[in-house]
């Protein structure tokens, strides 16, 4: 892939479509193109969810984790001044509201900033939530434990490490084990803006455990989701500037070693997955200079993509939902459970979908 025009669209020389398409070099280039709407019937917005909701992660039984608030560098926020949160949606109910959950004392309420959160169910049923923070501009991993009883998250450590340089997305390995994406080398924006100017495949893909830390997966221009198969056995990771997702075998020792490649022309953001069908779900921005410039007259557009038999010859894309930004801006992220569709976005609101 030519490093410079991958990285053009984020520094706002060109768009790019989101969909499969083999003529990516021609699309990359095509500057202001139309996104043709793709609409779905049962659909609305979520009340109470207003400044963006990055990542979405669904337990098995239903309850959605949804990430809002995210403040970062170079993107749009509604709400600077209010410190992040974390809902949570019973998607069983017919008609599902998003709570607030209550965060235990002790914990810095004010400099949360949640991007990329993972749950992990322990033997016991215990359900711990992992959040990739950004107080102050930094990069953490907290640890919750979620007590159901009165919707709130107990604080139980704040994870730091020298490998964990400006995290973006996580998928939880066990109680307190989990892969990483980090989306830059550099944790300074000015350094940041530069590696991807420049297209620098330095951002990478870091196992952490208390025992070991170490990089698994190098060479990304922008790793941002992260996933894993429901047979465990493959981790799947977005980079976002080379519009593509990458299959990885994981081994015994927690490595993991590339099996394919999928290019899909897009700014592939957050990945989910079907726990039934192995499906990849995955927001996506259509246009990636929308969304870092952003322009009130000319919104950022939507568009969430289904991807079916990954490993297969010949995967199936569709285009499941698109949108040129008038009802929802800025997806991030699209996860799927019994036939519902939860929308997310960067910092916009969250749309809910009856398929
Ligand atoms: C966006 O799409 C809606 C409905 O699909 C349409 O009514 C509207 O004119 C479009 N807006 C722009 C700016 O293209
Ligand atoms: C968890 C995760 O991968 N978050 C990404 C979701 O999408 C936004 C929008 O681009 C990214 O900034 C996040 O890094």
């Amino acid at each position: 892939m030519g490093s410079l025009h991958t990285a053009f669209p984020v520094a706002g020389a060109a768009a790019s479509k989101c969909a499969y398409d083999s003529h990516a070099e021609e699309n990359r280039l095509n500057a202001s193109r139309e996104v043709a709407p793709v609409s779905l019937p049962n659909c609305r917005l979520i009340k109470g969810i207003e400044a963006g909701s990055e990542d979405i992660d669904i337990l098995p039984n239903g309850l959605a984790f949804i990430s809002s608030g995210l403040k970062y560098p170079g993107l749009k926020s509604f709400a600077p001044d209010k410190p992040g949160e974390i809902f949570l949606m019973d998607l069983n109910e017919d008609n599902p509201r998003a709570v607030e959950l209550r965060i235990s004392r002790g914990f810095d309420v004010a400099s949360f900033n949640p991007h990329g959160i993972s749950t992990y169910v322990g033997k016991d049923d215990s359900v711990y939530l992992f959040v990739v923070n950004h107080p102050h501009q930094k990069s953490t991993v907290e640890l919750f434990k979620f007590v159901e009883d009165d919707n709130s998250l107990v604080h139980l450590k704040t994870i730091r490490h020298d490998l964990l340089t400006s995290v973006n997305d996580i998928v939880a390995m066990g109680p307190d084990s989990f892969y990483a994406t980090n989306d830059h080398y550099f944790s300074d924006f000015i350094l940041m803006f530069l590696e991807m100017f420049l297209g620098l495949t330095w951002s990478n893909v870091v196992y952490y455990s208390p025992k070991e830390v170490k990089e698994v997966a190098s060479g990304f221009y922008s790793a941002n989701g992260i996933n894993i198969s429901p047979d465990r056995k493959y981790i799947y990771v977005a980079d976002v500037l080379d519009h593509s997702i990458h299959v990885m075998e994981k081994h015994a020792n927690w490595s993991l070693t590339p099996v394919k490649m999928l290019q899909l022309d897009t700014l592939v953001d957050n990945l989910s997955i079907d726990p039934h069908t192995g499906d990849i779900w995955t927001g996506c921005h259509p246009d990636g200079m929308k969304l870092f410039h952003y322009d009130p007259e000319n919104l950022p557009a939507s568009e969430v993509l289904r991807i079916q038999n990954i490993l297969s010859e010949k995967p199936v894309v569709t285009r499941v939902y698109a949108d040129n930004g008038s009802v929802l801006q800025g997806s991030s992220v699209a996860s799927i459970y019994e036939g519902k569709l939860l929308i997310g976005t960067v910092f916009h609101r969250a749309l809910y979908c009856d398929l």
